[in-house]
């Protein structure tokens, strides 16, 4: 086959997964893609492509049509063609939309890339094509939820305050290389955290203080108190994770979890489902020490763990967590937008005053301030409406959500959640910490 000459390009998917099911006719060349029905949330696939042209040519024609197109290419390869003795096979791994994918597949067309062979594979297996996504059905099955999503490295991104900074993004890895290793079951490390990092505790500890009174809800405060009485949270050491488990134990049945990040909306709410709290044990970089553009420590303890505490925010939290379960792409995001503008950003009323019941506000002096001031929007809190608003993860946000009360949210998010539909229901057991699902007909 000579450059430049059209080919007939069959593009097929195989090992169709539940909800990939639209045959979609690109053009009149009998080109068609078969692909998911949704052309939002982009999907990993594979590609394998054969080409009699040279391999530099080849290789080049096609990274640079599927970067036009906006494909993510995540693996390459190639190899001598199984099926076109002079010619080469390209096996990418790639991450993208339908609609990118179908216009990777028109640009290659109109730019004659001459292709002897082009198919295109889900990388979802067939076992996962039955009617339900999988999703841990044991407590011990969280060990397969720590699927991390890269956003702030420190080593990558200049946004983050450790950004160039070697000592710092080094122990940053050797702790999350030591909460990676955690499984269930296992006894959960003593971290010997040095004098910087409990300078950098005391420095946030002390000064959110000051706001408490001012800017916290009552079982915010309420629960710090308790954990301040009995040593569990101190100004001078910051505590172990253990320790603060046998509280929680205690006091709602939570248990906090070593994970080394930001995990997927899906991975991260699951384990809620199980009373288990991923929780990250690096500390924000203390040349900022009072706000952080990613989870540490210092936010999980002094952000969640109170709330945490509570019998009705672990209960809502679980709730949470119980109907992220198997839900699809679209439910998971509505559900994980909800969570941030409530748990993690929420505030409500109390005396006629604004309130922070979010954690992200609760471990954070300058939002906290913010939050609470007249500067950003305030809209009441409509877990509908919530569900589909926009937010920011790299600054303030310009718009929270005000609940009329702690119990307020929590009613509201149970009406919404019986408005998801999922073809079963799940039971939790709290003796097996397991779950059971119940068919719905
Ligand atoms: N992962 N470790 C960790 N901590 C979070 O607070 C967190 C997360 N992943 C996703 C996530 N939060 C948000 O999508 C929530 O809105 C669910
Ligand atoms: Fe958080």
């Amino acid at each position: 086959q000579m450059r430049g000459q059209k080919v007939k390009t069959p593009i097929y998917l195989l090992a169709v997964p539940v909800r990939f099911h639209i045959l979609q006719q690109l053009n009149d060349e009998g080109v068609e893609v078969i692909f998911a029905a949704n052309d939002v949330s982009p999907i990993d696939f594979s590609v394998i492509m054969t080409s009699t042209d040279s391999i530099s040519t080849f290789v080049a024609d096609i990274l640079q049509n599927m970067k036009s197109a906006g494909v993510e290419i995540c693996h390459v390869e190639t190899r001598e063609s199984k099926s076109v003795t002079t010619g080469h096979d390209v096996l990418l791994d790639c991450r993208a939309t339908k609609n990118q994918l179908i216009h990777a597949a028109e640009l290659l067309t109109q730019n004659h890339v001459a292709l002897t062979h082009f198919s295109i594979f889900s990388k979802k297996s067939v076992e996962k094509s039955q009617s339900v996504i999988w999703f841990p059905r044991h407590i011990s099955e969280l060990d397969k939820c720590s699927k991390c999503i890269t956003k702030y490295e420190p080593t990558t991104d200049p946004r983050h305050p450790g950004h160039g900074d070697k000592e710092y993004i080094a122990r940053r890895k050797f702790l999350n290389d030591q909460a990676l290793e955690f499984k269930f079951g296992d006894e959960i490390s003593y971290v010997e955290y040095t004098q910087d990092e409990h300078d950098t505790w005391k420095a946030v500890y002390e000064k959110l203080g000051d706001l408490h009174e001012s800017h916290t809800c009552a079982v915010y405060r309420q629960n710090l108190k308790v954990l301040q009485m009995e040593k569990v949270l101190t100004a001078d050491r910051i505590p172990q994770i253990r320790d603060v488990n046998k509280f929680l134990q205690k006091k709602t049945g939570f248990e906090l979890r070593p994970c080394s990040g930001l995990l997927s909306a899906r991975d991260f709410l699951a384990s809620l489902a199980f009373r288990v709290f991923q929780t990250t044990t690096y500390l924000r970089h203390h040349k900022s020490p009072h706000h952080s553009p990613e989870p540490d420590l210092i936010h999980e303890l002094l952000g969640h763990v109170p709330m945490f505490s509570d019998p009705l925010l672990a209960q809502m939290s679980q709730d949470i967590g119980l109907m992220s379960l198997g839900a699809s792409d679209e439910h998971i995001e509505k559900l994980a937008t909800v969570y941030w503008f409530i748990v993690e950003f929420g505030l409500c009323k109390e005396d006629g005053k604004l309130k922070a019941i979010g954690a992200g506000l609760l471990s954070a002096y300058g939002e906290l301030m913010h939050a609470c001031s007249d500067a950003p929007e305030h809209k009441d809190f409509d877990p509908a409406v919530t569900a589909v608003q926009k937010y920011e993860d790299d600054d303030y946000q310009p718009l929270y959500f005000v609940a009329d009360s702690i119990h307020d949210a929590l009613s509201k998010l149970r009406k919404y959640a019986s408005s998801m539909d999922r073809p079963f229901s799940v039971v939790y057991d709290p003796f097996t910490k397991s779950i059971e699902t119940i068919q719905s007909s």
